[in-house]
């Protein structure tokens, strides 16, 4: 197969409530949205990228030059057999991830409408419903933390997560432990700390919690293999797995307990796959991990989810708890029991509201292969 037409496009789609890491604060979602055209069918893809280099070195602007400049042109080159041609395509890119990641969850999305399968079925997934919590941010107050997880405790959400940053972390999950013995609760640090913060981390280890995510560097593996050996609860990386080279290397140095799988951030599905079935014969569970996508890059989530070493909850909440309006008609609503439910028509399954997509588009351009002869 190949790609005849790539349509890019920029969006400032607002969240409900701001969104503050240890790092950063993020009003809206900036994502770059990609859709491939072949023989006459469509997919869609989301590098769901921020406005600045706080989670990783990308950022819209870097993401929609990259787009533009050399990943449309070199799809639009390439001979497609199957989604997981998009990989070796990319595979002399240097960084630039989730750039590259907007493109091939694309092709997944192609190939799914144009064999009638489902992502779910063509990733092997097996789950029809996936487990879901919600991933709370730094709050002004304590009063505010307990309302604003009070309430998606009463919407259903039976796993938690606390943006964690010094001076905001053992207080925080104390209280919330205290008020919800039950609660499966998780804590997310994003790369704020050091090793020189070892003791006090260790004393997340009185809070029962499921894993500390991401304490140290964006970029380390050692350091958190050090700190695993003084921290009881598990670590998690995010971050620091980019590749499934880097998921390698965390395994055989033993730096985690958990792995957070964003396909986004690691190039793609297939790589994702390839983390997932690495970390399984590890014996080490994985978790979906989010970047507060859009109806779009949400439904590659959630068929990725369905893989069964999926087996703690992921940061794909329903689609209520990012946006008013979602760009998709067929938003993600949360079941009783905190699952999403999988979908399995064509493709990711998603319906794109072309109409309110318009409305919240920054930028579109559309490029086109050189017809040969
Ligand atoms: O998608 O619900 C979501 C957000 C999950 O906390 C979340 N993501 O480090 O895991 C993480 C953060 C990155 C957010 S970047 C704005
Ligand atoms: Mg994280």
């Amino acid at each position: 197969m190949k790609i005849e037409q790539i349509e890019l496009r920029r969006i400032a789609l607002p969240y409900v409530a701001p969104f503050e890491t240890s790092g950063w604060r993020e009003l809206a979602s900036h994502a770059l949205l990609v859709r491939v055209e072949a023989d006459g069918i469509v997919g869609w893809g989301e590098s769901p990228v921020g406005t600045g280099p706080w989670y990783n070195e990308e950022t819209s602007s870097t993401a929609w030059v990259m787009a533009q400049e050399h990943l449309a042109p070199m799809l639009l080159a390439a001979e497609l057999t199957r989604p997981e041609d998009v990989a070796a395509v990319y595979a002399r890119v240097r960084g630039n991830r989730m750039a590259c990641a907007g493109f091939e969850f694309a092709v997944w999305d192609l190939f799914g409408r144009a064999t009638g399968q489902s992502l779910r079925a063509m990733l092997g997934g097996q789950r029809e419903r996936v487990e879901v919590g919600v991933s709370v941010g730094v709050q002004p107050d304590l009063d505010t933390l307990l309302r604003v997880v009070g309430d998606y405790v009463a919407a259903g959400y039976q796993r938690v997560k606390l943006k964690i940053k010094p001076g905001w972390d053992l207080e925080p999950t104390r209280l919330v432990r205290e008020t919800w013995p039950d609660l499966r609760l998780q804590v997310d640090a994003n790369s704020i700390y050091t090793l020189d913060h070892a003791a006090h981390l260790a004393k997340l280890d009185a809070y029962d919690l499921l894993l500390i995510e991401q304490p140290l560097a964006h970029d380390d593996i050692l350091d958190h293999a050090k700190l695993q050996r003084i921290v009881q609860t598990p670590i998690c990386l995010d971050e620091s797995i980019v590749s499934p080279d880097h998921a390698r290397w965390a395994l055989e140095l033993r730096a985690c307990g958990v792995i957070n799988i964003k396909p986004s951030r690691v190039g793609g599905l297939h790589a994702a796959r390839q983390i997932h079935d690495m970390a399984a014969a590890a014996g080490v569970p994985v978790w979906c991990g989010g970047m507060l996508e859009t109806g779009i890059g949400r439904a590659a989530n959630v068929a990725l989810a369905s893989l069964p070493n999926f087996t703690l909850p992921g940061d794909i909440s329903a689609s209520a708890r990012y946006f008013a309006r979602d760009i998709v008609t067929n938003p993600f609503v949360l079941n009783a029991d905190s699952t999403l439910t999988v979908p399995d028509r064509p493709g990711t399954g998603a319906d794109i509201d072309v109409d309110f997509l318009d409305q919240v588009t920054v930028e579109k351009v559309v490029l086109r292969g050189t017809v040969a002869g």
